[in-house]
């Protein structure tokens, strides 16, 4: 058994937890914030028989998007007072960042 972890962007969530569901997955939401944008995402956790990884890794690349963001960055502006302003960069988001870990046991109590 394999447990799917995806982050993916929160505009791809909806379609995609119910296009897995659709299919069969068991999955849960959570509601998460990436680290550099420091913006919501939704990282979905979803238990697969080793069988059906293929098929869920190939839902996720269907559904989900990738996305032009502007970040803002921090750039100095010189002098010894330490000064920064905000400086605008695009980033491009998603599809998905996906880990795929083998499960030792799958227990419901
Ligand atoms: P964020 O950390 O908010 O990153 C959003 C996007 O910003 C990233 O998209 C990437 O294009 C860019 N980015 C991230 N760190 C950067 C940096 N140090 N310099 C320049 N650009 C940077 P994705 O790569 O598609 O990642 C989307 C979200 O997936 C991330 O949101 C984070 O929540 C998660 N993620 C990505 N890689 C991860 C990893 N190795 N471990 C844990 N979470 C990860």
């Amino acid at each position: 058994m394999k447990l799917i972890i995806a982050i993916v962007q929160d505009e791809d969530s909806a379609r995609l937890v119910s296009t897995l569901m659709d299919e069969g997955f068991s999955v849960t939401k959570l509601a998460t914030t990436g680290g550099f944008l420091k913006a919501g995402n939704t990282t979905l956790l979803i238990g697969v028989e080793d069988a059906k990884e293929k098929t869920c890794l190939g839902i996720i690349e269907k559904v989900c998007k990738s996305r032009k963001q502007i970040a803002t960055s921090p750039v100095s502006l010189g002098g010894a007072n330490g000064m920064y302003a905000p400086y605008p960069i695009e980033v491009t988001v998603g599809g998905a960042t996906v880990f795929v870990l083998n499960i030792e046991e799958f227990i419901k109590i």
